[in-house]
């Protein structure tokens, strides 16, 4: 028997929008994201796959491509998890900033070493800054965990305890699992999944609101390595407009 599970990158957001680094600053999404997590959902329903519980981040990018796409799906109704540990990439001082901006001024090394390394965070994020989520309500709970700054390494870290102890076992459960979430969080669920290494993980963009499917078998191991994008034209197209923000 294998298990569903069905992976989704909000859709567009303002500041993806405006290629401007995002990470935990709590943005909404544009008419097109909108648009795009409504296609999503349709797509999850046309293929006959029925999310019978949904995880979110506490972000609304994420939050809201979740009703979006589970209202076109007809499934609404499904109970709902949300963790900070589904949240995007902490951007550190990054945040706020234009990606073609930061490129021009640091260098393509330096960008994709911020941008796409496995463990090479930005500097921290000061707590007085106007993206810095210090004496966020929602966040009061971490105390001196608060990240001001992530790297990839930090967010496979901090992921991966939510993937054991509440998504694997809603699996088992024979739950059919959405994860909606974010460009980064969900590049470091799929370098778990797919065993991808800390060198090739670099490669690997995941574009917003295409429904990704991977089927587990018993030992949680993707049976199609990578997952099947629902409209993998569309999602390969997408995925290298990531690639190429920034220039
Ligand atoms: C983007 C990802 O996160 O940006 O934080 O700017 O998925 O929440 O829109 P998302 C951000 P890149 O790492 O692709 O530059």
């Amino acid at each position: 028997m294998t298990h569903t599970l069905v992976l989704l990158r909000h859709g567009e957001s303002e500041w993806n929008a405006k290629n401007l680094f995002t990470g935990w600053v709590d943005v909404a999404l544009t008419e097109k994201g909108r648009a795009e997590a409504v296609r999503g959902g349709e797509l999850i329903r046309e293929a006959g796959l029925l999310p019978d519980v949904v995880h979110t981040s506490l972000q609304r990018r994420a939050i809201n491509t979740a009703c979006l796409a589970l209202d076109a799906a007809d499934r609404h109704w499904i109970p709902v998890k949300r963790s900070w540990r589904l949240n995007e990439r902490h951007y550190g001082a990054l945040q706020g900033k234009d990606k073609k901006q930061t490129l021009e001024t640091f260098g393509e090394e330096q960008f994709m070493l911020w941008r796409r390394s496995f463990d090479v965070p930005p500097p921290p994020l000061d707590d007085d800054d106007e993206w810095s989520q210090a004496g966020d309500p929602r966040y009061a709970d971490l105390g001196d965990e608060l990240p001001r700054t992530e790297c990839l390494k930090d967010v496979v870290v901090r992921f991966l305890p939510w993937w054991e102890d509440e998504i694997v076992p809603d699996l088992e459960a024979g739950h059919t699992v959405l994860v909606a979430a974010h460009g980064n969080s969900l590049r470091a669920l799929v370098k778990h999944l797919d065993q991808i290494s800390d060198e090739d993980i670099a490669g690997l963009n995941i574009p917003t609101g295409m429904p990704l499917v991977y089927r587990l078998d018993e030992s949680m191991r993707p049976t199609v390595p990578g997952g099947e994008y629902l409209d993998p034209e569309a999602a390969a197209e997408a995925a290298a407009a990531v690639a190429s923000q920034g220039r």
